[in-house]
């Protein structure tokens, strides 16, 4: 589950990293689900799903391996999961048993930053502080559409981009900031907004996750060789509500869900590993029996 060095440096995923960023689109598309499941039935206080997200996080993770600290909004379970926060730690927050159920020290992942973009002068002080004390390598910060509206999106990357702070902004623009439609709240795409702050970037779909991973990576080599920031905005679909508190279907057409819906990162990657021959009804099985412990795991903690 837990993502090894040598994924970091590759530019293009081979066919085990391919099998990889299945995996863990998988395995947390189970948790998500399932976390769904413990939240209807009063179990856990709210979630916030990653579903449609799963090919952004898992390709953007594994892109830049373990090393760098990753700065979350509050949505980036498949990026937890892979740095080795276990799914039980990973509920309690939601569950209201704690503030953060893991060891961001441990894990180089942060706590989940619940006031909009707060992350990301988190994000590029760590890193200029990284540097001053000789410790370089750079900071992934993740950050949402409708944060990027927040002043303190703006500092950051001004202040990335003067101080050439090593930092990989990650935007999974999913369109939404609740109800609030991405293009009532900007007029240029976040790529551009990047780039007028002096910021090197790239604009990409976010169904594919071997575009996302060669796209991170290829971002990666460049903070790593220019130490400079870069913006990575990757175009997502959301396919459940904002949270469990949320009912989308208030202020989005059902034309719009079902196309969403339709181009489910998971599903679809699935269906291409397997059409290339790269996995197999045995392995899907396996997949799907790790994921079945995981869930009853969580079942047992929380239910
Ligand atoms: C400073 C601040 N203002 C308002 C909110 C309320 N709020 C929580 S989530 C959210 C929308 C965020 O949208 P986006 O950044 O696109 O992230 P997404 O939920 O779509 O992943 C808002 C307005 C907040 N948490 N913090
Ligand atoms: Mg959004």
């Amino acid at each position: 589950m837990v993502l090894k060095s040598e994924s970091a440096h590759a530019t293009d995923p081979d066919d085990d990293t391919r099998r990889s960023l299945l995996r863990h689109m998988l395995v947390v598309r189970g948790l998500d689900e399932e976390a769904h499941r413990l939240q209807k039935q009063g179990s856990i206080d709210l979630w916030a799903s990653c579903q449609g997200q799963e090919a952004a996080q898992v390709g953007s993770a594994l892109a830049v391996g373990p090393d760098p600290a990753v700065f979350p909004s509050y949505r980036e379970h498949a990026v937890a999961l892979l740095r080795g926060v276990a799914p039980d730690e990973l509920m309690a927050q939601w569950a209201g048993r704690t503030f953060c159920g893991w060891d961001p020290h441990r894990v180089r992942f942060f706590p989940y930053t619940l006031v909009l973009a707060a992350q990301t002068l988190h994000a590029v002080g760590y890193s200029i502080g990284q540097r001053l004390q000789g410790r370089e390598d750079f900071v992934v910060v993740y950050i949402g559409d409708g944060a990027t509206s927040e002043g303190d999106m703006s500092e950051a990357m001004n202040l990335a981009a003067v101080e050439s702070a090593s930092v990989l902004f990650v935007c999974q623009n999913n369109g939404w900031a609740i109800s609030k439609p991405a293009e009532e709240q900007m007029r240029t795409s976040l790529a551009e907004r990047a780039r007028g702050f002096g910021i090197a970037s790239a604009r990409l779909p976010g169904d594919d996750p071997e575009a996302v991973f060669s796209a991170c990576a290829r971002a990666a080599a460049h903070i790593r060789g220019e130490r400079a920031p870069y913006l990575v905005e990757i175009q997502v679909g959301r396919i459940q509500g904002h949270t469990t508190s949320d009912a989308q279907e208030a202020y989005r057409t059902p034309d719009d869900l079902a196309r969403t819906r339709a181009a489910d990162p998971v599903t679809a990657y699935a269906a291409r590993l397997s059409d290339r021959g790269l996995v197999d009804s045995a392995w899907l099985d396996g997949v799907d029996a790790e994921v079945r412990e995981m869930r009853e795991l969580l079942v047992k903690e929380y239910a």
